[in-house]
């Protein structure tokens, strides 16, 4: 079998995603790269890449014998909004010089796309498949982009590129970076160490949210599913629970009754947040290759104060 390489690795999808690659493939079959910090310990593969340096890539694809790229490299939401135009560099820059070398090496590639995608104008609740995408961040402008080229190469190429529309992700390995949806990470660390959590976006503030071993599962089933069901293959939409700041802190409260949350809204996050669905339909997901997610509201905050709790 042609080896695996995930980009990013280290980042909040990659931390998980590696380990479940690795079990399910074996250790030697997974290459984890990472940019700024090599990790402590690592048992498997590891490289240093720079995933927008198209001869570097090309040389790591080929050493390895590479088959398939989960390109996870990515800047979100509020961080990119701080910087655009590393954002677009880091975003599009590596995702262009991911496709020219998969297409070179006809690898695979998953892509991860994400409710930022959307923007004003998409239908708020139940947000369909296909349907307006007018996102006004840099990192949703990266994100439809990103789609785009990818379907666009699965057409022009005939690669075999394919992605998830992921709503936020609540994870306990490693925290998110520079999200609009991070608030749903740190509730945690702040609910188990202080009792209370001072919250940047505002309690009604409805958003779709997945735990991640249901976000690395759904990967690996997409990247596994038989392309003759796939009619999209690339940006499907996903999700599992769908909740606000207010609802969060009360499923919190049902293992922690003196749990506090206070509010102190940061525009810039809220106005992101109130650009993108209430929820998503993934309807498509379920019927194209059979998505369903494990975790509900309940099932994650249990599961997170479990491991986060010790
Ligand atoms: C972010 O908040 O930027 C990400 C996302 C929803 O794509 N977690």
């Amino acid at each position: 079998m042609r080896k695996i390489l995930v980009t990013g690795a280290q980042g909040q999808i990659g931390s998980e995603l590696v380990p479940a690659l690795r079990q399910r493939h074996g250790a030697e079959a997974v290459v984890a790269t990472f940019h700024r910090k090599r990790p402590e310990s690592d048992e498997g593969l590891v490289e240093h890449l720079d995933s927008t340096d198209t001869r570097q890539l090309g040389d790591l694809l080929d050493r390895h014998g590479i088959g398939t790229i989960y390109h996870l490299a990515a800047m979100l939401s509020a961080t990119g909004e701080a910087d655009p135009q590393a954002a677009w560099d880091v975003n599009m820059g590596s995702l262009y010089a991911v496709l020219e070398a998969a297409r070179a090496r006809d690898c695979a590639l998953f892509f991860p796309s994400s409710i930022g995608a959307f923007g004003p104008g998409t239908p708020l609740d139940d947000t369909p498949q296909d349907t307006l995408q007018r996102p006004n961040t840099i990192y949703g402008v990266s994100k439809v982009s990103g789609e785009l080229l990818c379907d666009y190469y699965a057409h022009r190429f005939g690669l075999d590129a394919r992605g998830l529309r992921y709503p936020g992700l609540i994870s306990y390995v490693t925290p998110p970076g520079g999200g609009t949806t991070d608030y749903a990470v740190e509730i945690f660390y702040h609910a188990l160490r202080d009792g209370r959590y001072t919250c940047f976006l505002a309690a009604d503030t409805r958003l779709d949210m997945m735990y991640m071993p249901d976000a690395t599962r759904a990967a690996i089933a997409l990247m596994e599913a038989d392309p003759a069901t796939l009619t999209h293959r690339n940006a499907f939409n996903v999700t599992a629970m769908n909740v606000t700041p207010a609802e969060l802190a009360d499923a919190i409260r049902v293992h922690i009754p003196n749990f506090t949350i206070a509010y102190d809204v940061d525009p810039v996050r809220q106005a992101i947040a109130e650009s993108w669905p209430n929820s998503m339909d993934d309807s498509e997901a379920r019927a194209q290759w059979g998505w369903a997610p494990k975790y509900d509201l309940a099932g994650m905050v249990a599961d997170m104060l479990e491991k986060l709790g010790g």
